[in-house]
C-alpha cells in the first residue's frame, strides 16, 4: 500500500519510466553504499569537526538506523530533521530512510511557528536538531514543540540534550549493539518530505519517492559531469533541494566524490575551504555569487581548483553572470529548479550567451514543459507565459493537500510552477517573472499569505498585504503594507512582533509601509492577489 496522502504517477507513466531505466527500484539510503565497499577509505564528508570515509559513513548510517528502530521509530514514521550543515545531517537523513522512516526536512532558520505548522501536517513521532546553532537554542524550541503534540515527540539532539531529550550519538551507540534487519521499502513510495517555497498560509509538503529522486540525482550527475574527483562545497542549507540533489551532496556521494559542509557562505570562510580542500564545485544563490565576485577582487586566496559555480534559486542577471566568470575564472552553470521536481541546467558546452542569459534547459528528455497564456492556451514560440511541467521526477500532488492540488496541478497532471518563462528554440528557458504570491528574497521563498497572517494578529493592524520590491543585492525584498487600527505600528514594532511569534528571520518584512486604506480592486476570489499586484506597482517606481 502507498503512504496515505501521496499522489502516484499514472501506471502507464510509471511503467514507462521504469522501462526507460529512470526508475531503478533502488533506495536513496544506499546511494553511497557501493563506494563504502569498493573505496572504503576515500573521504566522503568533511565538516569543521571531522573527516568521514565512505566506510565510516555507511557504518554510521547502519548503526543510527538500528538505533532509531531500537528507540521505537517504525517504517513510515515521520521525523523532523533540523540539523545545520554538518556530517550528522547527512548521516541522519540516510539513517532515517534506512530505518524506513520519512525525514521531514526543516531549515535551520525555521522557528516554532514553522515547526508547529509542519508538524500539524506531517504528524511526526520525533525531532532531530542541534543543541545550539547560530546563538539559538534548538532544545528549548523542541521542548515547546513537543508540548503541543498530543501523542508526544521524541527529541534527539546532536550535542548535549536537555533532561527528557535523547543524545543522537547515544542513539547511534545503541544501534551499534543492537543491529536490526533493514525493513523493506517500496522504492516507488514516499522517501521524504521537503518544504515547498509556499504561496499559502501554511507551507505545503512535497512527497518525493526513492525512484523519482534517485533519477533526478543520477541525471544531474550525468549532466553536471560529477565524478570521483568532484569536491563539492556546501554553503547553502543542505536540506534545500538545490544543494541536496542538483546534483548536490547526494550527487557528489553517488559519484564517489567528496562533500565539504560549511555553516555559511561568507567569502572568507568559503575561500579558505576552497583552497584547503581543493574544492571543484559550489552551488550558490545569486546574492552569494555577487558577494563572492566582489570579495574575489581583493582576495589572495588561491581558487584555482574551482571548476564550476552553479547559481540558482533566483534569477541571476546576465551582467552578474559575466562578471562572476571573469573575476573568479570559473565556469558558470545556471540552475533553475524547484523542490516539486523540474530542474534545468545550462550545459558545459553551451555558448557564452546561453550560459549568461538563460536559466538552462530541462535535464530529462522526458520533462514535459508547457508555456501557456492566461486562458490556458500555448503562447507563440518564444513568447513568455505560465510555465507548467510534468515528468519522471516532478510530483503529481502535495502531501495531504487535495484541495490545493486541484488548482496547483492540471487534471492531466501538470504542475503549475507559478513562474513566467519563455523558451528558446534550443529548449533553454529564460525566467521572466512570477505569477505566484511569493517573495523570492535572494533564493529564500516567502509566502505573502503566511506573513500577512502573522501581521493580522497584531492588535494595531487592521489589514496587511506583503509584496516584493526590487533590491540590488537580494533581487527582491519584502514590504509589508499595513492599514492600521489605532496608532500605526513602527517598523521596529512589526519586527519585534513577528520575531516574537517564532518565525524564520528571512520572513520578517524588510520594509513596513502604512497606508490609510487599500486601493479598491475588482472583486472576486482573486482580489487578494490583485491587491498585492496593485500595491507592488505603486511601490515600484517604473524605470
Ligand atoms: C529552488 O527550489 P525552490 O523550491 O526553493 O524554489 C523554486 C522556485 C521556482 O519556481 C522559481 O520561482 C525560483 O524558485 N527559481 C528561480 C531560479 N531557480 C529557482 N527563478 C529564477 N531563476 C532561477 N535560476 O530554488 C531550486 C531547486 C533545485 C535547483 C535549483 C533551485
Amino acid at each position: 500500500m502507498r503512504t496515505p496522502g501521496t499522489v502516484a504517477w499514472p501506471q502507464t507513466n510509471a511503467d514507462d519510466y521504469r522501462q526507460r531505466g529512470y526508475w531503478t527500484g533502488e533506495r536513496l539510503d544506499t546511494i553511497a553504499a557501493a563506494h563504502a565497499v569498493e573505496r572504503p577509505y576515500v573521504i566522503a564528508l568533511v565538516d569543521s569537526a571531522e573527516r568521514v570515509s565512505y566506510a565510516e559513513l555507511e557504518r554510521r548510517v547502519a548503526e543510527l538506523a538500528a538505533g532509531f528502530a531500537a528507540q521505537g521509530i517504525r517504517p513510515r514514521d515521520r521525523v523532523l530533521l533540523q540539523l545545520p550543515n554538518r556530517v550528522s545531517f547527512v548521516v541522519s537523513a540516510l539513517a532515517l530512510m534506512r530505518a524506513g522512516a520519512i525525514p521531514v526536512y526543516l531549515l535551520p532558520a525555521h522557528r516554532i511557528s514553522e515547526l508547529s505548522a509542519i508538524a500539524a501536517q506531517a504528524d511526526p513521532v520525533a525531532y532531530i536538531g542541534p543543541a545550539i546553532h547560530d546563538g539559538f537554542d534548538f532544545r528549548d524550541m523542541a521542548a515547546v514543540l513537543a508540548q503541543g503534540i498530543p501523542g508526544g515527540l521524541m527529541v534527539m539532539i546532536d550535542g548535549a540534550p536537555r533532561a527528557s531529550q535523547l543524545d543522537l550519538a547515544q542513539v547511534m551507540r545503541l544501534g551499534a549493539v543492537s543491529p536490526r534487519p533493514v525493513p523493506e521499502v517500496d522504492s516507488s513510495d514516499l522517501a521524504f518530505l521537503q518544504l515547498s517555497g509556499g504561496t499559502t498560509g501554511t507551507p505545503k509538503l512535497i512527497p518525493r519517492s526513492h525512484d523519482d529522486y534517485l533519477y533526478s540525482v543520477r541525471r544531474s550527475v550525468e549532466v553536471c559531469q560529477y565524478g570521483e574527483s568532484t569536491v563539492l562545497l556546501l554553503v547553502l542549507p543542505a536540506a534545500h533541494n538545490f544543494p541536496m540533489s542538483s546534483p548536490g551532496f547526494l550527487g557528489a556521494l553517488m559519484a564517489g566524490g567528496q562533500v565539504v559542509l560549511a555553516a555559511h557562505g561568507a567569502p572568507e570562510l568559503a575561500f579558505a575551504l576552497i583552497e584547503q580542500e581543493q574544492v571543484t564545485h559550489v552551488p550558490l544563490v545569486p546574492p552569494l555569487a555577487l558577494a563572492w565576485t566582489r570579495a574575489a577582487q581583493n582576495s589572495t586566496a588561491n581558487l584555482a581548483s574551482l571548476d564550476t559555480i552553479s547559481v540558482g534559486g533566483a534569477k541571476f542577471l546576465p551582467g552578474a553572470a559575466v562578471d562572476l566568470q571573469r573575476v573568479l575564472g570559473v565556469r558558470l552553470q545556471q540552475v533553475f529548479g524547484m523542490a516539486e521536481g523540474l530542474v534545468c541546467y545550462t550545459r558545459a558546452d553551451d555558448d557564452a550567451f546561453t550560459v549568461a542569459e538563460t536559466q538552462g534547459r530541462p535535464m530529462s528528455a522526458d520533462d514535459e514543459v508547457l508555456i501557456l497564456d492566461d486562458s490556458g492556451n500555448p503562447v507563440a514560440p518564444g513568447d513568455p507565459g505560465h510555465l507548467l511541467t510534468r515528468g519522471p521526477y516532478t510530483i503529481r500532488g502535495y502531501y495531504k493537500a487535495p484541495v490545493h492540488n486541484s488548482t496547483a496541478f492540471t487534471p492531466d497532471g501538470y504542475y503549475r510552477t507559478g513562474d513566467i518563462a519563455r523558451q528558446l528554440p534550443s529548449g533553454h528557458l529564460v525566467v521572466e517573472g512570477r505569477s505566484k504570491d511569493q517573495i523570492n528574497r535572494g533564493g529564500e521563498k516567502i509566502s505573502a499569505e503566511e506573513v500577512e497572517d502573522h501581521l493580522l494578529a497584531h492588535p494595531n493592524v487592521f489589514d496587511a498585504a506583503v509584496v516584493a520590491v526590487p533590491d540590488k543585492f537580494l533581487g527582491e525584498i519584502s514590504c509589508a503594507v499595513i492599514v492600521a487600527d489605532g496608532p500605526p505600528p513602527s517598523r521596529a514594532d512589526v519586527h519585534a512582533f513577528i520575531r516574537g511569534r517564532g518565525v524564520a528571520a528571512h520572513k520578517i518584512p524588510d520594509r513596513v509601509h502604512v497606508v490609510a486604506a487599500f486601493p479598491v480592486t475588482g472583486v472576486g476570489k482573486n482580489s487578494r492577489a490583485e491587491l498585492r499586484r496593485t500595491l507592488k506597482d505603486q511601490l515600484t517606481p517604473s524605470a
